[in-house]
């Protein structure tokens, strides 16, 4: 066992287990008809099967989630591909300055390209040397370590790149677009 050395964030207190939250179902998952596009201000846009998904260069890393709630999970050790390696199949231009991810059930979030960038920024499909539950965001998860978990969008289909910034199901509701645990950017 590692010993945890990040220090929390201002107002969070841990909690053991990652609580199940999200709007609306989980929902079905058919690897056969499954896909995940990449579009937007990028000169390749691709759609890649959910084999071809599990085909690419993965990696593991380790980190906190942090709920604008309050609450704070340490230590989930996350696998899957980074969003970076994914990018770099699609040659962004350089006017793409933001990523909106979309999900299954309509959810969605965006975020900077130089955040995205990040080498601990996933698209994850395992957690802690299991493969993600689906309530948990299987069969593929957004796993953002440096913002609030609201930016940990659950079941990814699609991610676009754009020129301007696009907010999400919760920014658009009043929660900070930027979402930065350490500056504690809950809410607008
Ligand atoms: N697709 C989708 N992803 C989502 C959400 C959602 O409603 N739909 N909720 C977000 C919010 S507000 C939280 S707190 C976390 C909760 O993640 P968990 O259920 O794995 O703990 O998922 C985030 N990702
Ligand atoms: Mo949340």
């Amino acid at each position: 066992m590692s010993e945890h050395t990040r220090p929390l964030p201002p107002h969070q207190k841990t909690i053991e287990h990652m609580p199940t939250l999200h709007v609306g179902e989980v929902p079905p998952f058919d690897p056969a008809t499954w896909n995940l596009r990449i579009e937007g201000i990028v000169q390749t846009p691709r759609v890649l099967t959910y084999a071809e998904v599990r085909a690419l260069p993965s990696v593991e890393s380790t980190s906190d989630f942090h709920c604008v709630e309050g609450w704070s999970v340490l230590d989930c050790t996350w696998k899957g591909i980074r969003v970076a390696t994914l990018c770099d199949l699609v040659s962004p231009l350089p006017e793409g300055r933001f990523v909106t991810f979309g999900c299954d059930g309509g959810y969605s979030t965006s975020l900077t390209f130089e955040d995205v960038m990040r080498p601990d920024v996933l698209l994850a499909w395992g957690l802690n040397g299991e493969e993600l539950e689906p309530a948990h965001g299987y069969p593929l998860r957004l796993v953002v370590p440096h913002k609030y978990v609201y930016k940990a969008a659950k079941w990814v289909r699609w991610l676009k790149l754009t020129e301007e910034k696009e907010l999400g199901y919760w920014e658009v509701r009043g929660y900070h677009n930027n979402a930065d645990p350490w500056r504690e950017e809950r809410r607008t």
